[in-house]
């Protein structure tokens, strides 16, 4: 019987996206048995969210240790030390166990955490990875040396060939806490910023700006531009397969074929909110969203949220709030709370008999919604593709990481939103929000959204595209 592990990385909405992916798995080859490898944080939190199948375990990997204080940052580095330094393997060993002596003949995995590679190969099975962001964010990684050779700011940071030794603490010694992760560009790639990248295949509808940061420009040693550097040098081992969360027709040919020349295996299955089948259950929506949303009439709410780790500075965020109310628009507001104390005073009284602020929203049973006419959103890929296959037009102010490129690709690309070019004014919010709801752009934007709506659907149909790809995907991750 296979033995599929399962490997997550454990922060922001990844392990979610991993755990749900496993779902679908198990569900797809009910006769192999799944380990989901994950932290114990990581996985308590996941306990709450979902049920999972009779033949998926939850197994724990260590997480490094961090002390409670410790930031985010900090923590990824030490989990990915802890894995590289044999917590992979002691993860596959104790799924070994927890499955009675089964070794795991497969191990599945985030991309992120590319050291599962070389623990799958020390218990002679394959890896395949998981990328849970765009193709286009993917070909900027795999070409990070190219392009950091055509436009990178060398001088910037040190280059990542210390990482490469392999040793966590030299790590340590030559990160530069002072820099930011998403630091501003600096010359050359600043000087160059608007130049659309036509010489590097895949990227050509791509300005140097909206690079993924550490590609060419920021901290290279900050510790998410480390882990996608090494990430990308890892991937091209994964011979059997990759599995994408993208659908057959969605990436422009000279995308998909810039990652085909890399990687053969490519199978886009996703999105991938939509392989595991999901019932709303009553606890899934505790702040009352949807019922609010019945009250009002279609396509006329704003849906505003910035995933799991993006937040507007305190400024942007009363712009933002004062936007909203200019819009005339009413608008659901999925907030962390620790932010209410920063909005506008007055704001959250002045708007409460129109519109919602909550700090947790059921976001994809919101945008399947139909009174929800735009989404503004940082452009995190699960809420591009989300918006996408609820055929949403979408306003995106990205922050940070492959977020610029998303909105990109939703504005110049595939044409289902704006973006917003920097932090988002007063104005700027409520024309962007009014023609989404209710002008003549926003109404072609949500012919677009829903034209690839359509096409999601077709590729999840028995036959489509996506169904095939997932059935070669388990055939290929079962295979004895
Ligand atoms: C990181 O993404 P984020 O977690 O910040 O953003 P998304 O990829 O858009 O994922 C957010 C998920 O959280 C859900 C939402 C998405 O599935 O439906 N959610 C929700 O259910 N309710 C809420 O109130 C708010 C969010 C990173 F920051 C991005 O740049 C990357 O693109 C992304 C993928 O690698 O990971």
């Amino acid at each position: 019987m296979a033995h599929v592990a399962v490997v997550a990385f454990p922060f922001s909405s990844h392990a979610a996206v991993l755990l749900s992916f496993a779902r679908a798995l198990a569900a797809a080859a009910p006769a192999a048995s799944f380990s989901f490898l994950s932290t114990a944080g990581s996985l308590a939190q996941l306990r709450k969210a979902a049920a999972v199948p009779g033949n998926l375990r939850f197994v724990e990997v260590p997480d490094g240790a961090p002390a409670a204080e410790v930031p985010v940052p900090r923590r990824m580095e030490m989990f990915m030390e802890a894995a590289e330094a044999g917590g992979m393997k002691e993860g596959l060993e104790a799924a070994r166990v927890a499955a009675g002596g089964d070794r795991v003949s497969c191990v599945v995995g985030d991309a992120f955490v590319w050291m599962a590679a070389e623990a799958a190969a020390a218990v002679g099975s394959s890896w395949v990875p998981v990328w849970t962001g765009a193709s286009s964010a993917l070909v900027a990684h795999l070409r990070t040396d190219a392009l950091r050779e055509d436009v990178g700011d060398k001088g910037t940071c040190s280059p990542s060939a210390l990482i490469l030794t392999g040793v966590g603490l030299i790590l340590h010694l030559v990160i530069d806490l002072r820099c930011m992760p998403h630091a501003p560009m600096t010359s050359p790639a600043a000087s160059r910023a608007d130049e659309l990248l036509t010489s590097h295949p895949g990227l050509e509808s791509y300005r140097i700006r909206d690079l993924p940061d550490g590609v060419v420009s920021g901290n290279f040693n900050y510790v998410i531009n480390l882990v996608l550097h090494r990430m990308a040098q890892r991937l091209p081992l994964a011979t059997a397969a990759i599995a994408l969360s993208t659908f057959p027709g969605l990436d422009p040919p000279s995308v998909t074929a810039a990652l085909t020349a890399v990687l053969p295996k490519c199978l886009p299955l996703g999105p991938y909110h939509l392989l595991a089948a999901t019932d709303t259950a009553p606890d899934d929506d505790p702040n009352g969203c949807l019922t609010w949303l019945d009250l009002r009439r279609p396509r006329t709410v704003a849906y505003v949220s910035f995933g799991t780790v993006a937040a507007p500075r305190p400024d942007e965020l009363h712009e933002l709030a004062a936007g909203l109310e200019a819009s005339g628009a009413p608008f659901l507001w999925s907030l962390r709370e620790e932010f209410w104390p920063l909005l506008p005073p007055g704001f959250l009284e002045r708007t409460k008999d129109t519109d919602l602020v909550v700090p947790w929203a059921p976001q994809v049973d919101v945008l399947r919604h139909a009174s929800v006419g735009a989404f503004v959103t940082h452009a995190g890929w699960a809420s591009v593709m989300e918006s996408l296959s609820s055929g949403v037009p979408m306003a995106c102010r990205p922050f940070f990481g492959d977020q610029h490129m998303n909105a990109r690709s939703v504005s110049h690309v595939w044409g289902f939103g704006t973006a917003f070019d920097g932090p988002m004014t007063r104005g700027g919010v409520a024309e962007a929000v009014a023609s989404l709801v209710g002008g003549e752009e926003g109404s072609r934007m949500r012919a677009r959204a829903q034209e690839l709506q359509a096409k999601v659907v077709k590729a999840f149909e028995p036959d489509g595209g996506c169904s095939k790809n997932l059935e070669e995907f388990v055939n290929i991750i079962c295979a004895p």
